[in-house]
């Protein structure tokens, strides 16, 4: 608690640290709720810095984006601002970071007031209001230059990438790993070959190259008390991309009828009712940016996110645990099979899928 006192106050904000209390349930970043007096509360964030290789640069992207996204609401005259963007506050030596002595970077954004995010979505409404602040954030990023950010993690979520580095795990996992994670190794290598096509359309520049936030999980939206989305966190991973990123990694975990982290299989399906829900307040927004190009290969993006989740989860259960925080030792295959599970009850409501975005 001192040490996150030491570090809130090389901050410039206001008020006097009153208590640090770790927040949220995001899986890369040490995230604490600060409250202070005066009533203000702040977010105080540990960069990870195993996963980010240049931090000083990450922050420029947030704040790049977050300025950005703030002028589009003042021209707009929208009401409430501070609610609807995430506002950094600077160290005493004028970053909008702190390094400490070990070398780690620390970030202070003003803590939206009354806000609340979901890790499952209770129903279609709430589905459907996740659609429009997706959508919202889509759109308010369309006219931002790509050329300004800098590609946090290289290759992201790029195919070859990510099946490379799966075969790399497998052929250093202990034999009681790979044993445990053999059926979903079988499995995921059936799609090996058709998750390459939208990679593939994308880098015969088929696809438009837009500016993506890359992580999409319902939980990275925050919500009001009245449940009508104010704001997307979690901007780590702002680079250029293809929609289907965004869309398909929103649905992979909007849609799970158990959410990720369930350790209950049974429970795991994909919500055809959210996904209608979620595409059509996301498209409500957003539908007047896409080619027909995009739209027709929508909803591969979303079998691709699944496969994807899943291939990374796998990965790094037979690399010993280094990427996800782990609570048990099948914390991530289990995490796998959920996605695996997902994926196979999507892949029977595929067509329907396609058809429902097709007719936005
Ligand atoms: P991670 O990269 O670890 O997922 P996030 O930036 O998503 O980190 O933050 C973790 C959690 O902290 C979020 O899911 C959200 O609940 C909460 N959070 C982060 N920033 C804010 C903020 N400015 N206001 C309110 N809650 C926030
Ligand atoms: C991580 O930061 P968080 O918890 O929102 C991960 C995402 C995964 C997600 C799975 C930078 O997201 O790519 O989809 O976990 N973020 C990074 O829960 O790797
Ligand atoms: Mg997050």
């Amino acid at each position: 608690m001192e040490k996150l006192k030491k570090i809130y106050d090389t901050f410039v904000a206001s008020g006097q640290f009153v208590s640090a209390t770790p927040y949220g349930s995001g899986h890369i970043n040490d995230t604490y709720l600060v409250k202070a007096d005066e009533d203000v509360e702040y977010i105080l964030q540990k960069i990870n810095g195993n996963i980010f290789k240049d931090i000083p640069k990450l922050v420029q992207n947030k704040e790049l984006v977050c300025g950005h996204i703030r002028n589009r609401l003042i021209r707009q005259k929208v009401s409430d601002i501070t609610r609807k963007y995430i506002t950094y506050f600077y160290s005493d030596k004028g970053k909008a970071y702190h390094k400490d002595y070990d070398g780690n970077y620390w970030t202070l954004s003003l803590f939206i007031k009354g806000s609340k995010s979901y890790d499952v979505i209770p129903d279609s409404q709430i589905a459907y209001q996740v659609g429009i602040g997706f959508g919202e954030f889509e759109n308010r990023i369309s006219d931002f230059d790509a050329r300004l950010l800098t590609e946090t993690i290289p290759l992201f979520h790029n195919v070859p990438r990510r099946q490379r580095e799966l075969k790399e795990a497998l052929a250093k996992a202990s034999p009681e790993r790979i044993e445990a994670g053999k059926e979903l190794l079988e499995y995921l290598k059936r799609f090996d070959k058709e998750m390459l096509d939208l990679q593939q359309l994308k880098d015969d520049g088929l696809l438009p190259l837009r500016v993506t936030h890359n992580d999409t999980k319902a939980n990275n939206l925050l919500f009001d008390h009245n449940d009508h989305p104010l704001c997307v966190i979690d901007l780590d991973t702002v680079m250029p991309g293809i929609v289907h990123y965004d869309f398909g990694d929103a649905i992979r975990s909007a849609c799970n009828t158990a959410g990720e982290e369930t350790r209950n299989l049974n429970e795991v399906s994909f919500n055809m009712a959210y996904f209608e829900a979620f595409t059509a307040g996301f498209m409500e927004k957003a539908k007047h940016l896409f080619t027909l190009k995009e739209k027709r290969t929508l909803a591969r993006g979303c079998t691709l996110m699944t496969y994807l989740q899943a291939v990374r989860f796998l990965t790094d259960y037979l690399d010993g645990d280094h990427y996800y925080p782990v609570t048990y030792p099948e914390h991530n295959l289990q995490r796998a099979k959920v996605q695996v599970r997902l994926l196979q009850d999507m892949e029977k409501q595929f067509d329907k899928m396609n058809q429902f975005i097709l007719e936005q």
